[in-house]
């Protein structure tokens, strides 16, 4: 059994289609198909926003899966859409602010899809669906950060089945006590899954290139042994040489892969590859400019740079 891993897409469909046929895949209709028994995409979640083609990324993505051609794992920019076009159950809010930042953020699926449409309405049903993981027996793939007591934590009320499935239709749950970091609670544990475990920046804050400020950076959790800042924590920059305080090291410790299952995620737009015998991240920025990445696994005990594919735009 082969499994082509696909990191975080974010409407390129022309990047998408093309590593799709990389990998060897035909289209067929308005899907891909491969001729090669035996074989499955796993797309890592982060359809959507920030490229021009939400909708087809969303047609190739979902219609793989419904042939039971791939699996499709929900990322936090499907989560936050979800979120948007949520009411508050109060009436007049959603479950994510229509602020002029999260309006921005959502811009180019926005564009692409009519308010109110039953296409949106079936599109934000289908990213319910998606599930927040997947393993088989010797890999898995998570879009962030697979944190067992986080997993545990919505396992154990009943939030979301052993396949992954989010099971409540309550997902104001998802958005409540976001700011509560000691406790685990629905949202921070759905958070530290799709977004990875947070990290106040201190002095360290930055603008982002939309010009928000950023107070938070995302723990690279797998980083046993970091030397600077920039190892310790993913910033939307380059890394930075700064040192790193015994208390944040202590922190990001605690969040590190403790299992020997091979492990495949997305979401942190890497400036480099991040491979390791047990590991790799497969995204590199094709969100901002750069280039797709593709992880074709057939098995190996050790992870190689030499089953990396990748498309650049
Ligand atoms: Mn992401």
């Amino acid at each position: 059994m082969r499994y082509d891993f696909i990191g975080d897409i974010h409407g390129y469909a022309g990047l998408l289609e093309q590593i799709l046929f990389k990998l060897g895949y035909q289209p067929e209709g308005e899907s891909y198909v491969v001729h090669e028994e035996d074989c499955k995409v796993v797309f890592l979640g982060d359809y959507i926003d920030r490229g021009p083609q939400n909708r087809r990324v969303i047609e190739i993505v979902r219609s793989m899966t419904e042939k039971g051609r791939a699996i499709a794992l929900m990322g936090n920019h499907e989560f936050n859409a979800i979120c948007y076009h949520t009411p508050a159950s109060s009436g007049n809010d959603y479950l994510r602010q229509h602020s002029s930042k999260n309006t921005k953020q959502h811009q180019a699926f926005l564009s692409e899809y009519q308010i109110d449409s039953e296409e949106l309405v079936d599109t934000i049903s289908w990213f319910r669906s998606l599930p927040i993981w997947w393993e088989d027996p010797d890999v898995r793939a998570i879009h962030a950060c697979w944190y067992e007591p986080a997993r545990e934590f919505l396992l154990e009320n009943g939030l979301a089945g052993q396949q992954g499935q989010i099971i409540t239709e309550n997902w104001e749950i998802f958005v409540q006590n976001q700011n509560s970091d000691d406790q685990m609670n629905p949202s921070r544990a759905l958070e530290i899954l799709i977004k990875g475990p947070k990290m106040f920046l201190g002095k360290e804050a930055y603008f982002d290139n939309q010009g928000f400020k950023r107070k938070h950076g995302r723990f690279k959790w797998w980083n046993a042994s970091p030397k600077k800042f920039g190892d310790l924590v993913a910033l939307g920059r380059e890394g930075s040489d700064s040192p790193f305080s015994q208390m944040q090291l202590h922190e990001q410790q605690q969040y590190l892969y403790p299992s020997d299952k091979k492990i495949f995620f997305g979401h942190y737009a890497q400036f480099e590859t991040v491979l390791q015998t047990r590991l790799c991240c497969l995204d590199l920025r094709a969100g901002h400019g750069g280039p797709l990445f593709a992880y074709s696994w057939s098995g190996e005990s050790s992870l190689t740079e030499a089953n990396l594919v990748s498309v650049f735009p």
